[in-house]
Formats: structure tokens, C-alpha cells, sequence
């Protein structure tokens, strides 16, 4: 079955956020099969039996937004903390009592798979009515076998009932669950020795994330996890140099990693290990606001070195509680300098190329997935410039209106 969008306003984001005007957008089953000028003689554009054309009148398409790094799935909230915080009470008296990050982990622990989906269906609801066609969903809040496992598990139910991608990452080393206080390095065994091993093997580890951190975990048991990844032939990402400057983003390099997440702190070493390791810079605008972080990501040195850069939600319940893709890319350009042109790439090609998809999404270009959206809106800079409403008219996934 082919489907011809007629007359539309393409934003492709090949490389930059440049429109063409008045062309169609050929589509066969899932994939995009053409993108040509209206009206052109070349093939494909002649109805036939087998085809439908909608004239689009001159409406802005573009590629699905793609949300590379999220924790969709987790039990209970954190608005309690947050709220005692801001009535004055100390973070690290909540840390001494077992808050924070384990509040997260005790709860999704506590929750069933059944309770977990029901609670993440509403998040990933709104990200896809914003536009999200693609999205990443780390574990880490279960932090045992049985536990990672439910996470994931949920995940893959999610992308299985729901028109969006679901790409599954395995983040483990995420926090050193309670129980293991003390033994850091046991904990990684367990991560290296049964926990990844075994969720690969059940088909649920598409990629592989440490926090690398004075609060997470040291470059050390880092790269015990990456060896672990790399010798099972799972590709590696990295939450590095969030809070310090650790070296974590140049080994997710040395791994020739999908991308390092975060980089407030990132220099320019750091800068040109990425470069020469083609890793993603993944930047996360939503957690330095929630954060009140004033340490900015090295955009200009990400520019002169050619990193390309990513914008994501981190979606989670104690950085970054938001689910808009449209914020993020907001504040990518409002707190970190984005221009609206790097913003759009960063939740499409950049991002596609955040969790290795670049060669099937992120663009409209022929080959690549029928996820494209149809906006009421003249340029891409206008859907993030103004929020509040939805000017999404048309979400279409895989080539079906849904
Ligand atoms: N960096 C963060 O900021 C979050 N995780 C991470 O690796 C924190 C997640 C949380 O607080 O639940
Ligand atoms: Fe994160």
C-alpha cells in the first residue's frame, strides 16, 4: 500500500533544519520510498490502485521526535522530597534516611509489572501526543535480576501496545542498591556476571549505561561493565561528567560508545575523545533546571570539535519529572544556547544516532521509517518556541495515522 503526502513543507533534518517546499513524501507499508518535488515526473507520483494521496496544503512535515534517554518506568514519585526540600529541609538529611534515588528503587521493587505499566502508559502517552515516535527506556531502578528485569520487561510491553518504538537500555549500575552498601565492586560482579549476561540473553538489553560519578560509580567499574557489553557485542552509553569532570565521557569513547549523557562538566579533552570515538554528546536541559545547575555543557567546543549533539527529556523522577520533548528542546536553546536548527537536530538525527538508528530514523529521506509528523505550524523553530498548546496535527507511525 502506497500513501503520497502531497504538497507538504518537508523538513528532512539531513543536516540542518532547512525546509523544502511544495514536495511529496512517497511512502510504501513502513518506509519512506521517495521524498521529490510536487507534481514531478518521476516515478511513484502517479495514482494508482494500490495508492492514496492527501494534499497536506502546504503543511509542515516532519521527522518523529525521537527522546533518547528516559526512565520511563519506575514505581511511585519523588514530589514529597521535592516539596520537603523546598520547605527548607536538607538533601542530605534526606539521604541519610534512605532517600533520594533508593526511594525510587524501593518502590519500583515493591510494585508489580502490572502496577509499573499502569503508571508509565500516562508518561508515554505524553510524549507520544507531543510527537515522540522513538523513545529509550533505561532500567535502574531495580537494581537486582528479578527487578531490572521487570523494568525491562514493562518497557518492551509498552513499545508492544503502544505506535512507538521502544529501544531497551540496561542501566544497572545505576546506583548501588542498599543491601550491597560497602561492596561496590561485588555489586558490579553481579551486574557483569549474571545480570547482563542474562537479560541479553532474554532479548532485552539493546544498549548498556553507567552512571559514572563520585555518587555513582567509579571509571574502573565503569569499564568493567563496558568489557562485560563489549564482549557480548552490546553497545555502551554513559552518564558522565554530570557533577565532575571524571574522565567517564572519554571511556564511553574508548568504547566507541552510542553516547555520553549529561557533560556539565565535560572539557575539551573530553570534547575530542567523543569526536574521535563518534559518540553522540547528549545534552539535558530539563535536569540542569530542575537542578538549578550552573555549570553548562561545552556547546561552542562541541561545535569547533563537530560533536554532534542530542536534547533529551532524562525523563525521571528525581532530575527531570517532565515529559515534553518540546520543553527540553526549548531549554536546550534557552539555558545552553542551542540555536532552534541544533535543537530540532538533537530530537531527530542527532538523537536517531544517540541509540545507533541512524540509518532508518531520525530523517525523512527514502529507506528510512514512516514516522512523521504533521504540523499546524510554518517552521520548525515555531513548535518550540511556543508552548502550552499542541500543534500537532498529524502523528503518523510506521506509516499509519495513530
Ligand atoms: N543522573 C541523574 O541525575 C539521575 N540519574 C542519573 O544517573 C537521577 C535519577 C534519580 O534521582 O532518580
Ligand atoms: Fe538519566
Amino acid at each position: 500500500m502506497k500513501t503520497i503526502y502531497q504538497n507538504a513543507t518537508v523538513a528532512t533534518m539531513q543536516h540542518n533544519a532547512d525546509l523544502l517546499y511544495r514536495h511529496d513524501i512517497v511512502i510504501e507499508d513502513d518506509k519512506i520510498i521517495a521524498v521529490q518535488p510536487s507534481r514531478s515526473r518521476f516515478v511513484n507520483s502517479a495514482p494508482d490502485d494500490n495508492s492514496q494521496s492527501i494534499d497536506v496544503g502546504g503543511a509542515l512535515i516532519t521527522p518523529g521526535l525521537i527522546d533518547c534517554h528516559t526512565h520511563l518506568v519506575f514505581g511511585g514519585n519523588r514530589a514529597g522530597e521535592w516539596e520537603e526540600r523546598l520547605n527548607g529541609v536538607p538533601y542530605a538529611d534526606i539521604a541519610r534516611r534512605g532517600g533520594g534515588i533508593n526511594t525510587t528503587v524501593t518502590a519500583t521493587r515493591q510494585q508489580s509489572a502490572e502496577e509499573l505499566y499502569r503508571l508509565a502508559v500516562p508518561r508515554l502517552q505524553a510524549l507520544m501526543a507531543e510527537g515522540v515516535t522513538t523513545l529509550e527506556s533505561k532500567s535502574g531502578y531495580g537494581l537486582s535480576l528479578d527487578d531490572e528485569r521487570k523494568q525491562l520487561l514493562v518497557a518492551k510491553r509498552l513499545g508492544e501496545h503502544f505506535p512507538v518504538e521502544i529501544v531497551k537500555t540496561l542501566l544497572s549500575a545505576h546506583t548501588l542498591p542498599p543491601e550491597y552498601k560497602g561492596h561496590a565492586d561485588d555489586y558490579i560482579t553481579l551486574v557483569c556476571d549474571s545480570i547482563l549476561p542474562t537479560l541479553h540473553a532474554e532479548h532485552l538489553v539493546q544498549a548498556v549505561d553507567v552512571f559514572c560519578e563520585t555518587v555513582g560509580f567509579t571509571l574502573a567499574q565503569s569499564e568493567r561493565v563496558f568489557q562485560t557489553a563489549q564482549r557480548l557485542g552490546v553497545a555502551v552509553k554513559g552518564h558522565t561528567e554530570q557533577l565532575s569532570n571524571m574522565g567517564g565521557s572519554a571511556l564511553v569513547a574508548k568504547y566507541a560508545g552510542l553516547s555520553a549523557d549529561h557533560i556539565d562538566y565535560l572539557d575539551e579533552a573530553g570534547v575530542v575523545a567523543l569526536k574521535r570515538g563518534g559518540t553522540v554528546a547528549c545534552l539535558v536541559p530539563l535536569a540542569s533546571y530542575f537542578l538549578r545547575e550552573t555549570q553548562k555543557p561545552p556547546i561552542d567546543l562541541l561545535r569547533k570539535h563537530g560533536v554532534p549533539m542530542a536534547v533529551t527529556t532524562d525523563f525521571n523522577p528525581g532530575t527531570a519529572p517532565m515529559t515534553s520533548i518540546r520543553l527540553a528542546m526549548n531549554m536546550a536553546c534557552v539555558l545552553f544556547g542551542l540555536t532552534p536548527s541544533e535543537a530540532w537536530l538533537g530530537a531527530t538525527h542527532h538523537a536517531a544516532k544517540a541509540l545507533g538508528l541512524e540509518k532508518t530514523h531520525g530523517q525523512i529521506k527514502a529507506g528510512y521509517v514512516a514516522d512523521l509528523l504533521i504540523w499546524d505550524a510554518e517552521r520548525p523553530v515555531d513548535i518550540i518556541y511556543e508552548l502550552g498548546h499542541n500543534p500537532l496535527k498529524q502523528r503518523i507511525f510506521r506509516g499509519k495515522v495513530s
